[in-house]
């Protein structure tokens, strides 16, 4: 049988770490988690954590941050300002092995190799660990997890110790952390715990099974204490002891019985069937993950490894059977941002997800449509109708911005973006249009869909205001550039939410043709007349755009033009962002950019604007963007690669990679930024290969970088599958109907109909 601890023998999906450096461990850990969209667990070590503090400017920090997340499980933990955050369950790793009645702890001086291993392909964690125990004698241990991807309540652990040297007397433990997880413990039994929420009312479940094989036999364990399991034994040179242990877990609100019962039978499962199938269950369904979602870039092995990666992390990240939840900032890497859902989900993720995944898709976008009421709430505190999105959402769709944060010099910042950066509603209004666009799913359309844009385009109609000019403004917001606050007809915002009222007021028209029943009942319900209808058609025809037909250029905002103007190249190689170098106040006076704005906006709407405002903009703002936000180089890739800019499109594609992989040690410690790798995809896939999704056919005009020979990926379009291979020498653009229906497929501009197993070159 294969050895279950030996990675993949490719390099290509393999993403590796040698040593032990305290500055790093946070960025590694959050690199190396493993994730099923239900569950998360940073890569910390696991056995015999030593050394885990390490001292920096005299203090004790933490130099591993060992979590273990769920999606959904949030609290209100004590915090300034009490905002909702995800908490961490205890941690179910944890492992102790003594020798002659002292812990084994990773020690630099003796150590000989310690090698951490994330094997992409299988979705799982191996390390390999081997150090000098007594003169000569060598301890090795070799560790497995991961969280399962075929039966999403399941952990699995294995660790493997072998010692060199006979007769030492051996103890090893295998526990709970059972008060760190800022929960309270309820109840605790032998093979199982309860755990509730100081303040929201949810709970946890964590039933599990461990025993211990010495030279292929069971040993029994001594288990006085509940979640723990310790064995001891008198070693013999070139034993092997082997730990397995197995973890379900289940998140619930009231039902503490139910709950554990629930929890009890996921484990019943998974020990029915053994962690040999459990692990090959794990295994064939990420087979199947990267079956429908690895792209294959030929000759340019950094850009190819940091797909992978970003794929591997969004496969990680989404779990289709869970419409309660959505994917945060960081996913369930970190603690950074609270496990809140931000704009990134809906612009720089579902795209992956709508063509690759659409059942995860869907059931994001489902989530939007459960937090609808917390959205109107927030709409009519400020006084407007329709649906207002949190900036920030947890679990109820509240807004969950904090007011204010405290900055490392101490001093305390009043956060706007809550209440201003408004642009969220238009964000998840164009992604339900995008996946229904791309999926065909009138399903969702009719029972959830139309709901959102309806009541998203009611909110900015409720929320323009007519001017002097006979034009309509949004004032007072923040757009993508969180540079400069109080702007207004910010024209990212305007331009969005311009599109979200036409794409409603189609939706109207489709619901009255084809599902006039239903609309009637909707239009009841949130109170839609013609008159309100026509008013939408006005305010959409009269919004302010700001377009200047002599420069061609969009301004920002109104008054953009007039700041100051600050070239950020003249600042290159600054270890701050640009608002603690120029002064928060002198930035929000110069027209220096945080993050696409303006060049996001062009991204997003190609059919808005012809090439010439595309490129003209472009040039004019790109030189303006600081990139101070993760979410920036890669809408800059894309749209310099859709204008035939390549040659930047490349450079913004690597500073998007330097994001997660740059030099910086600890700027991912906090989690992986999950929407620059999403936006790695995207610029990917709509700016190189040039996919775009505007209507009921994929339409295509590929651009690949110099360097890139060939592009080759599959996608899903309406329940098919297609595979696609981009090749730069010959050119050639080959598309192949794997599954479904025949398909008709733009590429140039040219229509080309698409029949099963059958290849179409061009
Ligand atoms: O949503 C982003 C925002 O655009 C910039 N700051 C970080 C947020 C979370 O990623």
């Amino acid at each position: 049988m294969k050895d279950a601890l030996e990675p993949t023998q490719d390099i290509g999906w393999l993403l590796e770490a040698e040593g032990v450096h305290p500055q790093w461990e946070g960025d590694l850990e959050a690199r190396f988690s493993v994730s099923n969209g239900f569950l998360g667990v940073r890569g910390a070590r696991e056995v015999s954590r030593g050394a885990t503090l390490v001292t920096l400017a005299q203090t004790l920090r933490p130099a591993s941050w060992p979590r273990t997340y769920i999606a959904g499980l949030f609290d209100v933990p004590d915090i300034d300002p009490p905002v909702p955050a995800l908490m961490p369950v205890p941690d179910w790793l944890r492992v102790r092995i003594r020798l002659n009645g002292i812990s084994l702890v990773l020690n630099n001086e003796r150590l000989i190799s310690y090698h951490r291993t994330l094997d992409m392909r299988r979705g799982v964690l191996i390390t390999d660990w081997r150090q000098f125990v007594s003169g000569d004698h060598v301890a090795r241990v070799r560790t497995l997890h991961l969280v399962s991807l075929a039966q999403r309540a399941i952990g699995l652990q294995l660790v493997q110790f072998e010692l060199g040297q006979a007769g030492m007397d051996v103890s090893l433990d295998a526990s709970f952390d059972l008060v760190g997880s800022g929960l309270e413990v309820f109840k605790l039994f032998a093979d199982a715990g309860l755990w509730r929420t100081g303040q929201s009312a949810k709970s946890l479940a964590m039933a599990s099974v461990a025993n211990l094989q010495l030279a292929e036999r069971e040993i029994p364990p001594d288990q006085s204490t509940p979640l723990q399991w310790s064995w001891g034994w008198q070693s013999r040179a070139g034993d092997c002891a082997q730990l397995t242990r197995i973890v379900a877990f289940r998140r619930g609100n009231q039902d503490l019985h139910g709950l554990i019962d629930s929890a009890r039978s996921e484990l019943e499962h998974a020990r029915t069937i053994g962690w040999q199938d459990t692990l090959s269950a794990h295994e064939a369904a990420w087979s199947g993950r990267w079956h429908d979602s690895d792209l294959q870039i030929d000759s340019d092995d950094s850009a190819q490894t940091a797909l992978r990666f970003a794929i591997y992390h969004l496969n990680s990240a989404a779990n289709p059977d869970d419409e309660q939840v959505s994917i945060g900032a960081r996913a369930l890497t970190g603690d950074t941002y609270h496990g809140h859902v931000f704009w990134d989900t809906e612009i720089y993720l579902l795209p992956f997800y709508t063509l690759t995944w659409p059942e995860a898709a869907r059931a994001m976008l489902m989530y939007r449509h459960r937090t609808l009421d917390g959205a109107r709430a927030k709409a009519k505190r400020a006084g407007f109708r329709g649906a207002m999105y949190a900036w920030e959402s947890a679990d109820t769709g509240h807004e969950t911005t904090p007011e204010h944060i405290t900055i490392p010099d101490g001093r305390t910042v009043e956060v706007l973006s809550g209440k201003q950066e408004q642009h969220i509603s238009a964000d998840i209004a164009y992604a339900v249009w995008q996946y229904w666009l791309a999926t065909g799913d009138d399903d969702f359309l009719r029972e959830a869909g139309a709901e959102i844009l309806l009541e998203t385009a009611s909110f900015w109609v409720s929320r323009a205001n007519l001017g002097d000019d006979r034009l309509y403004h949004i004032q007072g917001v923040i757009g993508p550039d969180e540079y400069h606050e109080y702007v207004n007809d910010n024209a990212f915002t305007n331009h969005m939410a311009r599109w979200n009222i036409r794409r409603a007021l189609e939706t109207v028209s489709l619901l009255r043709q084809r599902w006039p029943e239903h609309w009637r009942a909707l239009a009841d319900r949130l109170h839609l007349d013609e008159r309100t209808l026509q008013q939408w058609r006005n305010v959409a025809d009269a919004l302010a755009m700001g377009y200047d037909p002599h420069t061609n250029l969009i301004e920002q905002f109104s008054g953009f033009h007039a700041l100051e103007p600050i070239d950020p190249a003249q600042f290159a190689g600054r270890r701050e962002p640009m608002d603690m170098v120029l002064g928060r106040e002198r930035t929000r006076r110069s027209q220096v950019i945080k993050q696409a704005d303006i060049v996001a906006m062009l991204a997003l709407l190609p059919d808005e604007f012809d090439m010439t405002t595309q490129t003209t903009n472009y040039h004019h703002y790109a030189p303006l963007c600081a990139h101070e936000s993760s979410l920036s180089n890669s809408m800059h890739t894309l749209l310099a690669a859709r204008i035939g800019a390549t040659d930047l499109a490349m450079r913004h594609f690597q500073d998007t990679v330097a994001t997660e992989f740059g030099s910086q040690a600890g700027a991912s410690a906090g989690g992986v930024r999950i929407a620059a790798l999403g936006g790695l995809w995207q610029a990917v896939l709509l700016g190189f290969a040039g996919l775009s999704i505007r209507s009921s056919i994929p339409r295509f005009d590929p651009r690949l970088p110099a360097g890139w020979r060939s592009l080759g990926f599959r996608l899903q379009w309406r329940g098919r599958l297609l595979k696609l291979q981009i090749d730069a020498a010959k050119p050639s653009f080959s598309v192949t109907l794997e599954a479904g229906e025949s398909l008709t497929v733009s590429v140039r501009g040219e229509t080309h109909e698409l029949n099963p197993g059958r290849a179409l070159t061009i």
